[in-house]
C-alpha cells in the first residue's frame, strides 16, 4: 500500500524551499517501519495548475494542513478526489489541529489531530484492513520521544532546501516538542503545552547520521524551548565536542543562568540564538502574556553577543492594545540593543491562539475568516495579512506601519526575509 504524503505550496513565499517538511518525514518514517511504501511529494514552489501534474496515483493521500495555505491545500484534495475518487484522503497540522470541525475539512475522510506518527499508522492499518475508525482522530501525544524512528531524509531531496547556517546547509532538527508558556499570539495546538524531550543521545545519534550520510554538520533546532534545561546543554556539549558541529537555536529569555546558558551555547558550536523578543513595550509583552520584560530582552542579547553568538530577535506589530507610539518603541528596541538581526510580523489570530479563540477578550474584531488572508510572514509585499482591527489601529493602518517598519529594517541593513545574517552583522566581534 502506497502513502503519499503531500507539502502545500506556500505561494506568497520569496523562498519556498528553505526547509525540508519534517513532520511529513517523521510520519514517514513511522510508516515505512510498518511496511508501507511512502512518497512525500513536496510542492513547494508550485502554483495549483503546476502541482496537478506532480500529483500520482496512490492508496491513501496526507495532506498538511497551515491556515494561510489551507486554501491550496483544499484545492489539492478536491483535484484528488476528482481524478482519483475512490482512494481516501487525509489531513493533519497545524490547521487542522486547531479547528478539527471546521466545515470546509468535510472533503478529508480523516482529519487528525495533533502529531500524528501513531496516529497515521493506524489510519493506514485501518484502510489496510478495511477496519471503521471515526472520521476526525484526536492523537494523543508521544510519551517518549526516543521511540519514533528518524525522519525519512531519503524521501526528500535534502540538498535542495536553502537553509543555512554559518554559510552552509544545515538540516532542521527538533529535539524536545511542546511549550509551557500560554503566549496569547502562539498556536499551540500540535505539540501541546507540556515539554517532552528526546534523550540526548537520541538527538547526538541524529547528528552522526546526518554527518556520516550527508557529510552535514550544521543544525537548527525548531525546538520550542531548547534553552530551558542547563543539565541538557551541559551534556549536548560533552557528546557534541567531537563532532565540529554549528548550529541556531530558538530561546526565551528569561533562560535561568543565562550567562552560563549563552556560554554553554557558543561551546557546543550555537552561532545564531533567535529571541521572540515580539515587543519594545512591556504593556504589549503584559498583553500578549509573555510573562517577560523588555530589561530581560535587552540583556539576553548582550549576553549572547558577549558570548559570542549572534543574536536574532522576532517581533511582531498589531497585537491588540498596539500603537503608534509602541510600535516606535520596538523600532526603538532595535536601535538600542544593537541586535544583529531583527524580523518583524504582522500579528494574525492563528487558530488555536487565544486571541482567535477569545476575540471579545482582547477588544478586537477578526475582520477576515478568510484563511488565506492569515500570512504573518509572507503574503502581499510580506506585509502579512488584514485580519484585525484593535480598538487603537485599524487594519489599513497597520498595514501602514508594517511598511514604516520594513523600510526601517532595509535602511539598518536588515532584510526580513533573507536567512543571511552573515553578511548584515553589526557586532563585529564574531569571527563567523
Ligand atoms: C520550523 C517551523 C517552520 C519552518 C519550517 C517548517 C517545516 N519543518 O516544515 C518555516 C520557517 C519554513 C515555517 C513556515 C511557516 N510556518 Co511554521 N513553524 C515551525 C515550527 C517552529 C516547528 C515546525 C516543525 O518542524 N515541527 C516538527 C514536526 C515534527 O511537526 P509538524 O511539522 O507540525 O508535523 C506534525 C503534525 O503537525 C502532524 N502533521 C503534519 N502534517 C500532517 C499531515 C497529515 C496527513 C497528518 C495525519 C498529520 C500531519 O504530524 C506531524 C508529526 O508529528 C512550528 C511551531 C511548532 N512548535 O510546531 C511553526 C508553525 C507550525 N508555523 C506556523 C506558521 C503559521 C507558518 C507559516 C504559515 C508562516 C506564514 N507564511 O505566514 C509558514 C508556512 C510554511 C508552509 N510550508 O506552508 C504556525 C502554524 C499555525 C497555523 N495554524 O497554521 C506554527 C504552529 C507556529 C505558531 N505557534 O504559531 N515554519
Ligand atoms: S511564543 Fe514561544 S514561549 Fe510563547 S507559547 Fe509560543 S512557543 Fe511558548
Amino acid at each position: 500500500m502506497l502513502v503519499d504524503l503531500i507539502r502545500v505550496p506556500d505561494i506568497t513565499c520569496i523562498d519556498d524551499f528553505l526547509d525540508e517538511p519534517l513532520g511529513l518525514m517523521y510520519l514517514a518514517s513511522c510508516l515505512r517501519e510498518k511496511d508501507y511504501d511512502v512518497r512525500i511529494t513536496n510542492l513547494a514552489g508550485h502554483s495549483f495548475e503546476s502541482c496537478k501534474s506532480k500529483i500520482k496515483e496512490a492508496d491513501l493521500y496526507g495532506i498538511q494542513l497551515y491556515t494561510p495555505t489551507s486554501k491550496m491545500g483544499l484545492d489539492i484534495a478536491k483535484f484528488i478526489k476528482e481524478n482519483f475518487p475512490e482512494k481516501p484522503v487525509i489531513c493533519g497540522g497545524a490547521h487542522p489541529s486547531a479547528l478539527p470541525e471546521l466545515k470546509e475539512l468535510e472533503i478529508f475522510d480523516n482529519v487528525v489531530v495533533r502529531e500524528s506518527e501513531i496516529s497515521i499508522v493506524k489510519i493506514a492499518d485501518a484502510y489496510r484492513n478495511k477496519k471503521q475508525i471515526p472520521r476526525i482522530i484526536e492523537s494523543d501525544f508521544i510519551k517518549d520521544l526516543d521511540s519514533i524512528p528518524l525522519p525519512a531524509w531519503d524521501l526528500v531531496d535534502m540538498l535542495k532546501f536553502h537553509r543555512k547556517v554559518d554559510g552552509q546547509r544545515c538540516f532542521g532538527i527538533i529535539g524536545s516538542r511542546g511549550c509551557t508558556f500560554h503566549c496569547a499570539f502562539c498556536d499551540q495546538a500540535i505539540m501541546g503545552d507540556r515539554v517532552r524531550f528526546r534523550s540526548v543521545d537520541n538527538i547526538v545519534y541524529e547528528i552522526k547520521e546526518a554527518i556520516n550520510k550527508y557529510g552535514i554538520r550544521h543544525f537548527e533546532f525548531f525546538d520550542d524551548m531548547f534553552t530551558i534545561r542547563k543539565s541538557r546543554l551541559i551534556e549536548f556539549k560533552e557528546k557534541t565536542k567531537e563532532l565540529n558541529i554549528s548550529y541556531r537555536c530558538n530561546s526565551r529569555t528569561d533562560v535561568p543562568e543565562p550567562e552560563e546558558t549563552y556560554k554553554l551555547l557558543k561551546e557546543s558550536g550555537c552561532k545564531v540564538v533567535s529571541f521572540g523578543i515580539e515587543s519594545g513595550s512591556q504593556k504589549i509583552l503584559d498583553r500578549m502574556n509573555k510573562q517577560n520584560t523588555v530589561e530581560n530582552n535587552y540583556k539576553a542579547i548582550k549576553m549572547a553577543q558577549e558570548a559570542g553568538i549572534i543574536a536574532m530577535g522576532y517581533f511582531m506589530i498589531g497585537f491588540p492594545g498596539e500603537t503608534i507610539k509602541t510600535i516606535n518603541e520596538s523600532i526603538e528596541f532595535v536601535e538600542k540593543s544593537n541586535m544583529d538581526q531583527a524580523q518583524f510580523y504582522t500579528f494574525v489570530p492563528l487558530p488555536g491562539c487565544d486571541v482567535y479563540k477569545h476575540p471579545e477578550k482582547y477588544g478586537v474584531k477578526i475582520i477576515s475568516h478568510n484563511f488565506s488572508d492569515y500570512y504573518l510572514v509572507t503574503g502581499k509585499e510580506g506585509l502579512g495579512g488584514k485580519t484585525i482591527e484593535t480598538e487603537s489601529l485599524s487594519a489599513d493602518e497597520l498595514e501602514n506601519q508594517m511598511r514604516k517598519v520594513r523600510k526601517f529594517l532595509k535602511e539598518r541593513g536588515f532584510r526580513g526575509e533573507t536567512q543571511d545574517y552573515y553578511s548584515k552583522l553589526k557586532y563585529k566581534k564574531i569571527d563567523v
